[in-house]
């Protein structure tokens, strides 16, 4: 399989600007570009899957560049629904420094900040030099400022796409970078680019984009009830993403293994054999969460997240440490808690709503403490239930946690 047939399986391609791409994509060598706006100190699922298009490029030779737009970012490229608040000097130059670290140490790549060269343009050169360039009414047909005109746009965010374009002019003419690639929201404003650089120069620019990331119901992919999954393993733990990949949907784990993996169609259609054979193993969602969890966080990572689910999923809290107990939980409801009688404990932390609910839980079986069932509703909790001597991890129904650490 060439690279251009190679992306085209694995349905990364949604927007091109010419035929021609495919065979320079095949048979030269490019530089080329892919831009991140400090709007985050982290990328999330959602970003990864644009940005590994670049290491798939690089794989196979082609020179990547990472923009982080310092420049842009002061700006805030126009969302389809309405404007952004402007976000302090501060906070986005601390956005940077994440940012920057992360893309190197994920992938290694050349980085450059469009603050750089976009700084000391001044208003009026900026209007004479570029804003000439760009007739009104090829702006406003844009899709994504179309859809803003009915709400409102600024001046401001309406004059994004011409930093965006001016980014890619100054990489083909100080870099030879020709080719820029995103997510498909993107396209007006790397067309902007495309459409620039032949005027100004003559010459012809390329890019694709890829489609947005979705689950079966049209909802971006990356998001755990409504929070973000972030790359950043101090923001979401190796344990969260396991959870959330292995719990991705049958019809379609395919899909993300061609977009957010390196194996190959044979690997792939190999694993999706196994899976179909007997889906309730997962073995396509475990070959998800093994490919990303190793290439953000690294093996021994991975191993550890798979261990932390065996262990909650068998009962066994109690292997694991105090540390592992606390980043694992570290989202469900915490408390405090003294010696007392079970049924308090759970109606004083709100994990039952009254002392008839919490003794139905326990009668029926339903709550465990420390992977223990509980079966006496007269059960004192005591020191010597602990973990660590200080944690309770109280399990209600199937999936409920709340973590209780004791007052000292
Ligand atoms: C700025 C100047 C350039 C080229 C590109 C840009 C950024 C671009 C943009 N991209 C998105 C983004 O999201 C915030 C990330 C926070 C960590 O806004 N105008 O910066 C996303 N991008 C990746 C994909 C995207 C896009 O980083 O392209 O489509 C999402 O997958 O939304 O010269």
């Amino acid at each position: 399989m060439t690279l251009f047939e190679d992306l085209k399986w694995r349905g990364l391609i949604k927007d091109i600007t010419s035929d021609e791409l495919e065979n320079k994509l095949n048979n030269e060598k490019l530089t080329f570009y892919i831009g991140t706006d400090p709007t985050a100190d982290s990328m999330h699922l959602g970003h990864l899957s644009s940005f590994l298009i670049s290491k798939r490029l690089a794989n196979y030779g082609h020179h990547p560049i990472l923009l982080i737009g310092g420049a842009t970012g002061r700006i805030g490229d126009p969302r389809p629904t309405d404007e952004r608040e402007m976000k302090s000097i501060e906070e986005i130059e601390a956005n940077i420094k994440g940012l920057t670290a992360q893309a190197k140490k994920l992938f290694g790549f050349e980085v450059v900040n469009n603050y750089d060269w976009s700084k000391d343009i001044n208003f009026i050169d900026f209007l004479r030099d570029y804003g000439k360039y760009f007739n009104i009414n090829y702006m406003l047909d844009k899709d994504i400022i179309k859809r803003r005109l009915e709400t409102g746009i600024t001046f401001t965010e309406f004059s994004y796409m011409i930093m965006q374009a001016l980014d890619f002019l100054h990489l083909f003419e100080t870099k030879n970078c020709v080719l820029q690639v995103a997510g498909s929201d993107q396209w007006g404003n790397i067309t902007a680019g495309v459409d620039l650089i032949r005027k100004k120069t003559g010459k012809e620019a390329y890019a694709f984009t890829m489609p947005l990331v979705t689950d079966s119901t049209g909802k971006k992919f990356g998001k755990s009830e409504g929070n973000a999954l972030w790359l950043d393993e101090s923001k979401t733990s190796s344990y969260e993403l396991y959870q959330f990949l292995i719990n991705a949907e049958d019809e379609k784990v395919m899909d993300y293994l061609k977009i957010y993996t390196f194996l190959t169609k044979e690997e792939i259609e190999n694993i999706m054999a196994k899976h179909n054979e007997a889906k309730e193993l997962r073995i396509a969602q475990k070959e998800l969460a093994k490919s990303i969890i190793t290439f953000l966080h690294g093996e021994e990572s991975y191993k550890r997240a798979v261990y932390i689910s065996e262990c909650l999923f068998s009962g066994n809290i109690k292997m694991l440490t105090e540390e592992e107990i606390l980043s694992t939980f570290k989202d469900v409801p915490h408390f405090k808690f003294n010696t007392c009688n079970v049924v308090d404990l759970l109606v004083n932390n709100n994990i039952c709503t009254s002392k008839r609910e919490a003794r139905e839980f326990i009668n029926n079986n339903a709550i465990t403490i420390n992977s223990e069932k509980v079966n006496d509703e007269n059960l004192i909790i005591t020191d010597s239930i602990l973990i660590s001597d200080s944690i309770l991890v109280v399990r209600k129904g199937k999936k409920k946690y709340f973590l209780g650490i004791k007052d000292k």
